[in-house]
């Protein structure tokens, strides 16, 4: 297997979930600035332009970065990051979409549309106006979690899975552009440094960061 990665959160995601499993696998660096995953090479790995892209031993390409993740699962089940029962599974799927609809997507599209405006106005259909909304709206999923995040727990509570993966990359890159976290809320503060000290945070970084950006 071969990784397509970048510097962004999703394929950090990637990188993290591999570094937490323990799973070398061969990585192809793609210029994501340069927009080199634009380009009529890449898109023949994948059609959406985006990374992360893995390779599969058979010669086909997984992309979406949940996909991924499930398929690293499944052959790779130990330590579970999704889960190993029915039950655990379906308790991290449910968190990661919540995160991902609820906070990760509207922050991000916020930075399309105002901080990354330059860089992505070219690839993706931009609305501008809609920038200090969707910033307001995903402060406001993560007030909600803040206020249902139990001391010293992860997500799906004892275990530490791809929902807290994933929340994570999204608020470490865009903390520093332009989407800190509140100061008000101390839980996911308090969970956010958690995540941090773990070696695979550090570990999992694009070797170069743009913008002062943590990806
Ligand atoms: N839905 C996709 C999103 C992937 C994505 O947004 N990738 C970003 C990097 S974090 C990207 O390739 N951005 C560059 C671009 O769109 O040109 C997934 O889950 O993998």
């Amino acid at each position: 297997m071969k990784l397509y990665t970048s510097f962004g959160m999703n394929p950090r995601l990637v990188r993290m979930f591999l570094i937490e499993k323990k799973i070398e696998l061969k990585q192809v660096q793609i210029d994501l600035l340069a927009g080199e995953n634009r380009q009529p090479a890449f898109l023949k790995l994948n059609p959406t332009g985006q990374t992360p892209v893995l390779e599969l031993d058979n010669g086909k390409y997984l992309s979406e970065t949940a996909a991924i993740c499930e398929y690293l699962e499944e052959r790779y089940p130990t330590p579970a990051l999704i889960g190993s029962t029915a039950e655990e599974r379906a308790e991290a799927r449910m968190w990661l979409r919540r995160v991902e609809l609820n906070i990760c997507l509207p922050m991000v599209h916020a930075f399309y549309y105002k901080e990354g405006y330059e860089l992505f106005s070219s690839r993706v259909y931009c609305i501008p106006e809609a920038a200090e909304g969707l910033k307001e709206k995903a402060r406001r999923a993560l007030s909600w979690l803040n206020d249902l995040m139990p001391e010293g727990q992860w997500l799906c509570g004892q275990r530490f899975t791809i929902s807290d993966i994933c929340l994570f990359t999204y608020l470490d890159l865009l903390r520093n552009g332009g989407q800190p976290i509140p100061e008000n809320l101390h839980n996911v503060q308090s969970w956010f440094d958690r995540v941090a000290a773990r070696p695979s945070a550090e570990a999992s970084l694009f070797p170069e960061q743009p913008m002062g950006l943590r990806g």
